[in-house]
């Protein structure tokens, strides 16, 4: 039996029309416009795509939008001295700083400097620590995404085996963080696997839900996956035929429950998230409490 295709892109795309009528009564009931800035800098072309969906969907949803591109050669105190800017501007609610930064800035002290009130990314090291012990005020948006998923897809997360494939900072270790976490939408058991662990495919076989962010075409391939699963592949691979996740779609497909696809999975839920985000910042910022 062929996979249930889980479509990221319809999904967000009903969070967007939630968060436009939320948006609409913001700004009628309390004068208040949620505002987000981007900052890219350098030239990474997959980078420019994100960013540039980020600057068009905050705008489509009536936010005020600010966007800086910045030189690669952009120093780490101009990037500071910029940020410090953007913390005090009461136009602006949300500061996303898109990653990677080149190699030059230190990305620690880039997100340190980052208002955490502000930070919509979630990952300022305050709000980090406030995911793990389970008083979230922004989920960072890769993982909230994932999580939206699974919950208006109707899998069932209590309880189940999670298995993650990747530990970095931006999807696995806290996605792991939020699915183990008492509360609705996670209370799973959850097994992390990274380049370090001995047998994989012994972990990835035992998962109800499998969530792969390992940064490699077909790291995940049909043989390391059980009957039934279902599968949340967030790599983005540029390859010379196009687009793809980190799963062998096609042949995992005939084995999963459900599946998202690359594109249209994981990367459109990302860009809502941030505007769920910024939204949220914009009445916190406010005190507004509804
Ligand atoms: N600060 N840096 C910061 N925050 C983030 O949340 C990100 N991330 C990751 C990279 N750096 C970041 C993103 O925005 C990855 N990421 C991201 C965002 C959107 C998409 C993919 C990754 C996305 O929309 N992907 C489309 C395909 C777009 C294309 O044509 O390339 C998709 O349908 O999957």
């Amino acid at each position: 039996m062929a996979a249930k295709i889980i479509s990221g892109k319809a999904v967000a795309q009903e969070i967007r029309e939630e968060i436009k009528k939320e948006v609409e009564k913001l700004k009628e009931k309390y004068n208040v416009t949620p505002g987000l800035v981007t900052v890219l800098v350098g030239e990474d072309p997959a980078s420019q795509v994100y960013v540039g969906q980020k600057e068009k969907t905050s705008k489509n949803l009536g936010f005020y939008s600010e966007r800086h591109d910045l030189p690669a050669t952009t120093s780490e105190e101009e990037l500071l001295s910029l940020i410090g800017k953007l913390n005090k501007d009461p136009k602006i609610h949300g500061i996303l700083v898109q990653l990677p930064l080149p190699k030059h800035i230190n990305e620690t002290n880039v997100l340190y400097a980052i208002d955490p009130k502000k930070d919509v990314d979630g990952f300022h090291p305050v709000n980090v620590g406030k995911l793990m012990i389970g008083e979230p005020d922004y989920l960072p948006c890769t993982p909230a995404g994932i999580q939206e998923l699974l919950i208006r897809s109707g899998t069932q997360i209590e309880g189940a085996e999670v298995v993650v494939v990747g530990r970095s900072n931006i999807v696995g270790k806290p996605i792991a963080n939020m699915l183990l976490q008492k509360a609705p939408g996670a209370n799973a058991t959850v097994t992390v696997c990274h380049t370090r662990t001995r047998d994989i495919k012994f972990h990835t076989k035992r998962a109800d839900i499998l969530i792969v962010a390992a940064g490699r075409p077909k790291a995940v391939t049909a043989d390391m996956v059980k009957e039934g699963v279902v599968v949340i592949d967030v790599g983005v691979n540029r390859l010379e035929t196009g687009l793809c996740g980190d799963v062998d779609f096609e042949a995992v497909k005939e084995k999963a429950a459900a599946i998202t696809p690359v594109p249209g999975g994981v990367g459109p839920m990302t860009i809502t998230m941030l505007m769920k985000n910024t939204l949220k910042a914009a009445k916190l910022l406010n005190g507004i409490r509804e």
